[in-house]
């Protein structure tokens, strides 16, 4: 598959993705909260087709597009957030936890910022061994008010560490706009010189920017040039989570973002540059299908019995020395 088909379909799998488990969730089937990245499906694809099998992703709770990017099967990451047994972690940790270390997915963050810091570590051990991977770090707008955030990107620069920093600018973090809060126009750019960074901001709807600056990206990280720190400018089309219907946003700036939906936009640009229509046909019932197969055999899984209570959990054995 060529490089536009590929991107094409990997946004649409995290778009059809996502609506489904949205329909779960009113089914009643998805458990806890879930946070869907409908409408910033360009950022997720863009980073996942360009980065090397070995790399790793770390990211938020809005994390299942990120997920998928890196090649999870779908059936697996479905399951868990159904929390079945079948599930990415058996069905215990759900949807802001997705995690597949196999995959190099470096797990879904749910406290603002934690993240930031893990993957320096992650990208001091690629230095240390010298074995060319590069750590790619997703985040929001709201993640750069927070200390972690100033703390890793002026580490990453001093030991010039193999990290990328993505920051997804949606304009919002939970309900408050970004501009409410920050003293800049450009929450990740416009703080770049601090750590003596170039300011580097990408269309976060269109696939093939977004890829662009990753490629280059990764390759300044891996030649040893250090870090990058990246703002993607995209939209959520939806609340910040299920329980949010996003009351809070003016409903011009919605149609306007709705009208740069990623998805459609992309194929528009396919057939534009002569791909057939049919063939875009094909690439989506496949997706149909592919979602279709995954909801059917999360469904079927089972819910984890009482013997995974005890497994996989860590204790330090504190009990017997702490009191
Ligand atoms: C340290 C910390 N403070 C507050 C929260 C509550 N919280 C969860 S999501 C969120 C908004 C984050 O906004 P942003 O970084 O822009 O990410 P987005 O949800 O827009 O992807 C907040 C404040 C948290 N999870 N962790
Ligand atoms: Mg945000």
């Amino acid at each position: 598959m060529d490089a536009g088909r590929r991107l094409y379909r990997m946004q649409l799998e995290m778009r059809l993705f996502e609506k489904r488990a949205y329909d779960l969730f009113l089914r009643g089937l998805v458990k806890g909260t879930s946070h869907l990245s409908i409408g910033q499906e360009a950022i997720a694809a863009g980073f996942g087709a360009a980065m090397r099998p070995d790399d790793w992703t770390f990211a938020t709770y809005r994390g299942h597009a990120h997920t998928l990017a890196r090649g999870v099967p779908m059936a697996a990451v479905m399951a868990e957030l159904l929390g079945r047994v079948d599930g990415l972690m058996a069905g215990k940790g759900g949807s802001m936890h997705l995690t597949s270390v196999e995959h190099g997915v470096m797990g879904s963050y749910a406290i603002i910022g934690a993240h930031l810091p893990i993957a320096l570590g992650a990208a001091w051990s690629a230095q240390y061994r010298d074995s060319g991977q590069v750590a790619v770090c997703f985040f929001g707008d709201g993640t750069t008010n927070i200390g972690a955030f100033h703390e890793a990107l002026n580490l990453a620069a001093v030991w010039k560490l193999p990290v990328v920093f993505v920051c997804e600018n949606n304009l919002y973090m939970e309900y408050t706009p970004i501009a409410e809060v920050t003293a800049v126009p450009r929450p990740a750019a416009d703080r770049a010189a601090a750590y003596g960074l170039e300011p580097l901001t990408v269309d976060g709807n269109d696939a093939d920017a977004v890829h662009e600056v990753a490629v280059t990206a990764l390759a300044r990280a891996r030649a040893g040039e250090g870090p990058s720190l990246v703002e993607a400018l995209t939209y959520r089309h939806g609340g910040h989570s299920r329980a949010d219907p996003a009351a809070y946003r003016p409903a011009a700036e919605v149609e306007e973002w709705l009208a740069r939906d990623p998805v459609p936009a992309y194929r528009a640009r396919l057939l534009a540059a002569g791909v057939p229509e049919a063939d875009l046909e094909e690439i989506e019932a496949g997706v149909r299908q592919a979602v279709d197969e995954a909801t059917e055999r999360a469904e079927r899984s089972a819910v984890p019995g009482e013997d995974l209570l005890l497994t996989e959990l860590w204790a330090d054995g504190g009990v017997s020395w702490r009191n």
